[in-house]
């Protein structure tokens, strides 16, 4: 494996790898609609600290919402505008809101679209030179032995063939990027969780590139092994390598911090327990309302610093 010092940046920013970037004159952050010259970076984002991402356009704009309504009364400055104005409307593919020293933005569905977010929003705080950096994913997963409901938090996200590292493709060739989240914004946000009183599991997601059979459902438009072959592979998963919930995402989301030195957390609400079926069957309400009870953690979490 490709070895990285997995020790963060001490002032908490972001760590491009890439001299090719001080040649380049106008960096256009082109999916965003945003580039570092018409925007002056530093004044819009320097004082980031938190990166909320989440898959759908819809929650993040909820997500933008909430916060702003959260902090409102606090913050006698925030403008008022910020949870409408979305940073990334130029760029016709994301959704982006700042709100006071959070910035939200969607990422899709899957490491392809993920990716492109993540080097982009990168690019856009290391020119900002935002610092006391956390990466956030708030999403849904598919739980392992965990009910409905469950807060999913990650250790370390696992590729679909069950290996402990994200395999970027660079140039024709693997690079393997270790894809194991910080331990201490892991038991940060836990005890936000803890104190809403939610059921919460810590431990190994597997990010696939599917929902069905990379996710060994049986009800994909194809399915050529048993069910009784897919719990069979599903208890392993959990009993010999501690995996709580499947998604698309973590394992690529917490490599590409670790790459640029940031501190990252993916917490995901299980939608259903996958030990006990594939469809997801409850109530849209009944859904609607884990996801946010998750997004009222990161809330209070994001929000911390300006609790007195
Ligand atoms: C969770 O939910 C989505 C699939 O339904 C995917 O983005 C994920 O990780
Ligand atoms: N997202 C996933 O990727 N899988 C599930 O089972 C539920 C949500």
């Amino acid at each position: 494996m490709t070895s990285y010092d997995l020790q963060m940046n001490s002032d908490g920013s972001v760590q491009l790898q890439n001299e090719n970037l001080k040649n380049i004159d106008v960096d256009f952050l082109y999916h965003f609609g945003i580039d570092n010259k018409t925007t002056n970076l530093e004044k819009a984002f320097g004082d980031v600290n938190f990166v909320v991402m989440g898959g759908s356009e819809g929650r993040m704009e909820s997500f933008a919402k909430a916060l702003y309504n959260h902090l409102k009364d606090k913050l006698p400055d925030l403008d008022p505008q910020c949870a409408q104005n979305d940073l990334a409307k130029k760029g016709g593919r994301y959704v982006m809101f700042k709100i006071a020293n959070t910035l939200i933005l969607n990422h899709g569905m899957g490491f392809g679209s993920l990716s492109i977010a993540l080097h982009e929003v990168l690019k856009l705080l290391f020119y900002a030179k935002a610092k006391n950096l956390t990466f956030i994913r708030m999403g849904t997963c598919g739980g392992v032995g965990q009910e409905a409901g469950t807060i999913c938090i990650t250790k370390t996200g696992y590729t679909q063939l069950i290996e402990p590292y994200f395999p970027y493709a660079a140039c024709g060739k693997v690079i393997k990027l270790p894809s194991t989240a910080c331990d201490e914004t892991i038991k940060n946000f836990s005890e936000h969780v803890d104190r809403a009183g939610l059921t919460y599991a810590i431990g190994n997601t597997v990010s696939t590139d599917d929902f069905y059979e990379g996710q060994g459902r049986t009800d994909g438009a194809f399915c050529h092994y048993t069910s009784e072959e897919k719990l069979q592979w599903l208890r392993e998963l959990s009993s010999v390598h501690n995996v709580i919930n499947f998604e698309m995402e973590a394992c690529l989301f917490i490599a590409s911090c670790n790459r640029a030195k940031v501190k990252s957390l993916c917490a995901c609400a299980a939608m259903l327990n996958r030990l006990n079926g594939d469809q997801i069957t409850s109530p849209k309400e009944k859904l609607g309302e884990y996801v946010e009870k998750l997004m009222n953690v990161v809330i209070e979490f994001v929000s911390a610093p300006f609790e007195k």
